[in-house]
């Protein structure tokens, strides 16, 4: 059954940090209710009562029908309009132990009060206009994301800038409509060369914006399901060796044998907050083993595929034909070269090689522990230069249902542009008008319910 928010203005509450064991938690309760609400389990009711807008006290919390005492709290009041929601609300801040909040929450619902519905906070703050859309919508990055680049999108996001952005080029836009608009009107008066070229320059410019945009929001859908990162190379290069190293312990075998490792080995972690899959995968080697055999197609794949390609290479060998086999397939800029085994190089041929193919590396010892900072600055910079932002625009898409808007908007540029070659200025016209609206969409100027639902819906509880 589909809930109907518009109809239910009831008190709400909801655990608002995250679930689980800590120092302490926080509850939140909003609406026209919350204050009588909260004085029928705060201790003593008077002290609350009396209490003035936004000054922090200490309570406890109290059963009122078995006079037990729950926690001692501090608890903050809100005064309406002047609160998150822009409702009344009431902050409890309790110890971070799930009984005492599992205690608190019934206790309220007992009351009367309901609980929260997923982003139900951040909705009834959208609706009561202390915020707009994109602002609501970048709260959810806020809490969500998993790098510091889609974070610090998220917080520009808040601050306006997409919005701008938007409005920007809606500007542009019904500067051009009303050029064309007023063509069709009187197609006598002149050939309009010049607004025709200007126009269309215009369009390409805004066409150009758009796709740098959705490129990014490719990037960050990488960065958010996990940027994968295989380390690859010949067998006995020290790859396990690397890769437990980064990990800090021992997840996989590292032997002096060839083709030690033959299955792919992932695990996801944090390299200076990024998220990232890290692959430990089998060396690539002459062999008639079936099972080895198997596990070096699979290393194939992810030097096509990987999203940032590691290349463990031994400082006391040559460059290998099946090393230059690897490079030749990851061709695409995103590989780096981690030198092994530097404690017992024979050959400093090895770093003139790579200087000369133009593929960044650096020279470890991988039995040494304490090398293992150099390689986490040196992989973690590469991350962030094959997600070099800055130069390629803003990042203002912050979740799907902007991305949808935004491809729409690119497919009828496209056809904008097109149709501009063949002066179809009434198809043109249409089309802008289209783009428009798909704007005013993007910035949440048209208001629709199903829409609302679905964002919200996405949130979590207590937000
Ligand atoms: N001296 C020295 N030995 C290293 C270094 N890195 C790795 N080794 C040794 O080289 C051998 C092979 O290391 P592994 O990490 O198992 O190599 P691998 O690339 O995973 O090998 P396969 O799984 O067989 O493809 C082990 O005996 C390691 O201790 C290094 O930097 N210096
Ligand atoms: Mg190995």
């Amino acid at each position: 059954m589909k809930m109907n928010y518009m109809d239910d203005n009831g008190t709400i509450a909801a655990l608002a940090t995250a679930p689980g064991c800590g120092a302490l938690a926080i509850i939140r309760i909003s609406g026209k209710n919350a204050f009588s609400f909260a004085e029928r389990c705060i201790d003593p009711p008077n002290k609350f009562k009396k209490a003035s807008h936004q000054k922090i006290k200490l309570y406890k919390i109290t059963d009122n029908e078995t006079r037990k005492t729950i926690d001692e709290v501090t608890a903050i009041k809100y005064e309406s309009p002047a609160s998150y929601t822009g409702e009344d609300m009431v902050e409890i801040i309790c110890h971070g132990n799930e009984i005492i909040i599992e205690e608190i929450i019934s206790i309220l619902i007992k009351q009367g009060v309901r609980l929260a519905k997923k982003g139900e906070f951040t909705r009834r703050a959208f609706l009561n206009g202390k915020m707009d859309l994109l602002k609501a919508e970048s709260i959810n990055q806020i809490i969500n994301s998993t790098n510091p680049i889609s974070y610090n999108r998220a917080i520009e996001i808040y601050n306006g800038k997409s919005k701008n952005i938007l409005l920007a080029w809606k500007k542009e836009i019904i500067k051009i409509l009303a050029e064309i608009d007023a063509r069709i009107e009187f197609p006598e008066e002149d050939d309009f060369l010049e607004e025709k070229d200007k126009n269309k320059k215009s369009i390409k410019n805004l066409l150009s914006e758009i796709e740098k945009e959705l490129k990014i929001r490719e990037k960050i859908n990488v960065l958010d399901s996990g940027f994968e990162i295989p380390i690859v190379g010949i067998t006995n290069a020290g790859k396990s060796s690397l890769f437990n190293l980064i990990l800090g312990y021992n997840r996989t075998i590292v032997h002096h044998e060839e083709g030690t490792t033959r299955d792919v080995i992932s695990e996801e972690i944090k390299i200076k907050a990024a998220k990232v899959k890290l692959l430990d995968t089998a060396g690539i080697n002459e062999t008639n083993n079936t099972v080895e055999l198997i596990g070096i197609e699979k290393s194939w794949e992810y030097i096509k595929n990987g999203n940032l390609i590691i290349l463990v290479t031994p400082a006391d060998k040559e460059i290998s034909e099946n090393e230059k086999a690897i490079i030749k397939e990851a061709r695409n800029g995103k590989m780096i070269a981690i030198i092994s085994k530097k404690d017992i190089s024979l050959f400093g041929k090895k770093k003139e090689y790579f200087k000369a193919q133009d593929i960044p590396f650096v020279e470890v010892c991988l039995r040494n522990e304490e090398e293992r900072h150099i390689i986490l600055d040196f992989i973690s910079s590469h991350i962030n230069i094959s997600f070099n932002f800055m130069e390629q625009g803003f990042g203002i898409i912050c979740n799907k249902r902007q991305e949808e808007i935004i491809k729409r908007t690119d497919k009828k540029i496209k056809l904008v542009l097109e149709k501009m070659d063949n002066n179809y200025d009434e198809i043109i016209s249409n089309e802008l008008k289209e783009i428009l609206f798909d704007m005013e969409e993007f910035v949440g100027e048209t208001e629709n319910e199903e829409i609302l639902d679905k964002i919200f819906s996405e949130f979590c509880i207590g937000k």
